[in-house]
């Protein structure tokens, strides 16, 4: 079933918060439409400070005991340490910050981020504890992810992990996303190196921040219209005229879905950004990753439709995924077993997305066919897919 999407809202949030929590404040202020959450760009108040308070809670630095670093982003470390809280156990925490001697733009664009992340509440979707604001250094407090991101990870632990546990990972980005979209939010910089991999191997979303996100990124390159693009990871139409949306995600899902599969590989190789974008254009598509499930790749394939309308909605991902995770044994075909052979080179072909023959007689509707198939031992597609008229 498909969720019922509505377009961002465009409402301009007040900037002035009245005295009590109101009716009428409420009804501009939950960012809801009918009950569906929808994300606000924190570029539209007037005062971006406002925005963070919105979204984030001020922590105390004296709760935030940082213990070592553990990498470097571009407005300043990043350490790991542990976040008390009165009455409550310390959690592990990741805390950002920014360097001193920083302008007044580097301060609001580092904040930007906390104040989309705190918008989001998800089990796949790095969560925003607070913001030191209000003393020096200026930080970003998240919770920590003991396996950092995911393509060093997979890199790390290449052929390490079962195919389910790679399907649920992907299951874990794909269900995310799919909160992000419902939301009215377009990532536009989804990659598994913007994926985070907590110690129970579940995956999250991270790196929020629009432009500033693409400014950060080493992938991504200028391109002729000016704007800074990762191309291997961006839809054919995003990188053409900045068309990003929820469907140019998709697009990048099938990319992180061929990293995860490949144990982070590196998209198209060694081409050139160039060569990508023609290759793209001329119909070529990433092969399998070996030992990859045709499922699978059937599923990146649809990611990579030309036409942005005919990729699968996040919605239509997650529940795909769900079936093979329930159905291990339709992971069991392996691309390098079916010859795939389109008519014509470079021809993507159409598949559906289907996981059993149940699922794909209902969808013809011929459901009432279902005891004659399997007592004709047509009881999974790949039987039904080498049917003759014999
Ligand atoms: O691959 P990594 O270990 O994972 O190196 C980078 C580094 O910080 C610079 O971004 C790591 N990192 C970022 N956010 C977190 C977090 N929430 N938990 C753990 N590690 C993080 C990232």
């Amino acid at each position: 079933m498909h969720a019922i999407l509505f377009p961002p809202v465009l409402l301009k949030p007040c900037l002035v918060r009245p005295p009590l929590w109101g009716a009428e404040y409420c009804y501009f202020h939950t960012h809801s439409i009918l009950g569906i959450k929808t994300y606000i760009d924190p570029d539209t108040y007037e005062d971006p400070s406002l925005a963070v308070h919105e979204f984030a809670k001020e922590i105390d630095p004296s709760r935030i005991r940082i213990e070592r670093v553990i990498g470097a982003g571009e407005f300043g470390e990043v350490c790991s340490g542990r976040l008390k809280t009165p009455g409550k156990r310390d959690i592990p925490v990741a805390i950002k910050t920014l360097k001193g001697g920083y302008v007044d733009r580097q301060r609001k664009d580092f904040l930007r981020e906390a104040s989309i992340m705190g918008q989001f509440d998800h089990p796949n979707i790095i969560r925003l504890e607070g913001v030191v604001t209000k003393s020096r250094p200026v930080m970003i407090v998240v919770e920590y992810m003991e396996n950092g991101s995911l393509d060093s990870f997979l890199r790390k632990h290449d052929g390490h992990f079962t195919v389910i546990q790679l399907v649920g990972m992907l299951r874990g980005i794909a269900s995310g996303m799919k909160y992000l979209s419902d939301m009215g939010y377009v990532h536009r910089d989804l990659a598994a190196r913007n994926i985070l991999v907590n110690s129970n191997l579940m995956c999250k979303v991270s790196d929020f921040g629009l432009s500033r996100v693409l400014e950060d990124d080493p992938e991504a390159a200028y391109t002729t219209s000016g704007g800074k693009i990762p191309i291997r990871w961006t839809a054919p139409e995003a990188i053409a005229y900045r068309k990003f949306s929820s469907a140019s995600d998709a697009w990048s899902y099938g990319i992180v879905m061929w990293e995860v599969m490949s144990y982070g590989e590196r998209p198209y190789w060694e081409m050139s950004n160039q060569d990508v974008i023609l290759s793209i254009e001329e119909g070529y598509r990433l092969p399998a990753p070996m030992g990859c499930p045709a499922a699978l790749h059937q599923l990146m394939l649809h990611c990579w439709q030309k036409e942005r309308n005919h990729r699968p909605k996040f919605t239509d991902i997650v529940s795909f995924l769900d079936k093979l995770i329930r159905n291990p044994s339709s992971l069991h075909t392996v691309v390098e077993d079916v010859l795939v052979m389109p008519d014509s080179p470079g021809e993507v072909p159409e598949y559906p997305l289907f996981v059993s023959v149940i699922d794909w007689l209902d969808s013809i509707k011929m459901g009432q066919y279902k005891n004659n198939f399997m007592a004709a031992g047509f009881t999974t597609l790949d039987v039904v897919s080498r049917m003759s008229i014999e």
